[in-house]
């Protein structure tokens, strides 16, 4: 497999307070351990600048320029936990950028599938506001642009940070093209993301949350996969999967309560390239969310890129821990909601 991989010297240009948790060390970490790996079948695709169009595919126009006044300064706050530095406007754009570039190299065939390892960060990122970090929202940006710039008409998002996607959420609310599903723990920050988030209007159903409670592990979220995200994806038939993906739901992350290992990881990725491979041609494009746990990140990048590449790490057959009682009420309840509209699956 051809793994396109998008990495930027300008992303560690965006730079944050000290002992700020989503800082330029998260991706020379992953950087650091990608030089690592055999390069064998990874591709390194070119990151652009997203022009201020494609931008405003998902956000306000008077809020990019808001965005663009904070360039070249030294120290703007744009939200509580989101500040910017004199280059973060650049990163932010070149962030989302990169991913529309991933995004064109599968659709053109230079990649098979493929991984944007880019900050800051996109989910919680509303279409007027700055938030948890993230600036623009690169992961809805780019399933905009395949909806507009490639025609494509089912797009879905699985988002596995920690934090519920309040932004991706929010801008496909009523929009039935995209099938935005996302799994978090709950009750957390942002505060949305419960159950009865199902869409509005024509998009009813086509919003899916996942709230997970504290301390759930490989086993759970493998579980949760399996039950709720493929059968989802057999019945919306999407032609592209795009991944939000964060990796503060790793067991060692600061900021979560999750306990997921690097073979939970490994797991789920190859879940989602089994079920991309069997709804569209194996298209299945991630995207860096959080994860702040700096070896931890690392490792668990490097163990979903083994994956996206053929070459799964052999830690991935050992046997796995018990899944928690805990998860099986969840899914019944994701199910429950989502019978109205998918029936039972
Ligand atoms: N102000 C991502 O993982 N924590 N963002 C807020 C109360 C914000 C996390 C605490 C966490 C944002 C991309
Ligand atoms: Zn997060």
């Amino acid at each position: 497999m051809n793994v396109g991989i998008v990495k930027d010297a300008i992303y560690m240009e965006h730079i944050t307070d000290s002992f700020h948790p989503e800082n330029p060390d998260r991706l020379r970490a992953i950087y650091g351990r990608l030089e690592a790996m055999d390069q064998a079948g990874l591709v390194y695709v070119a990151a652009r600048a997203a022009t201020d169009e494609e931008i405003a595919l998902n956000h306000d126009p008077a809020y990019v320029s808001f965005v663009r006044e904070t360039k070249g300064k030294e120290h703007r706050r744009l939200d509580p936990d989101t500040v910017t530095s004199a280059r973060s406007y650049e990163a932010a754009c070149v962030a989302a950028g990169g991913f529309l570039e991933l995004i064109d190299a599968r659709l053109s065939g230079k990649v098979d599938n493929g991984f944007a390892l880019v900050r800051p960060p996109g989910h919680h990122a509303e279409a007027s506001k700055a938030m948890g970090f993230c600036i623009f929202n690169n992961c809805a940006i780019g399933a905009r642009h395949l909806l507009k710039k490639h025609g494509l008409r089912r797009v879905m998002i699985v988002d596995f940070d920690l934090h519920h996607g309040n932004g991706t959420q929010h801008s496909f609310y009523d929009d039935p093209s995209v099938l935005y599903l996302s799994t978090h723990q709950y009750p957390f920050y942002p505060g949305t993301g419960w159950f009865n988030e199902v869409g509005e209007k024509d998009g009813k159903g086509y919003t899916i949350n996942v709230p997970m409670t504290h301390g759930m592990n490989d086993a759970d979220y493998v579980h949760v996969f399996e039950e709720i995200v493929v059968p989802l994806s057999r019945l919306f038939g999407p032609e592209i999967v795009l991944v939000s993906a964060g990796f503060d739901i790793h067991r060692d992350d600061p900021l979560g309560g999750m306990a997921v290992s690097e073979r939970g990881f490994a797991k789920m990725t190859r879940i989602l390239m089994d079920m991309a491979e069997r709804e569209c041609g194996g298209k299945l494009l991630c995207v860096l969310e959080g994860g702040y746990d700096l070896q931890a990140l690392a490792r668990s990048v490097e163990a979903v890129v083994m994956e996206l590449k053929g070459t799964p790490v052999k830690s991935a057959d050992k046997p796995a821990e018990a899944r928690s009682r805990a998860v099986l009420e969840v899914v019944s309840m994701v199910k429950q909601a989502v019978k109205p509209y998918w029936g039972e699956f």
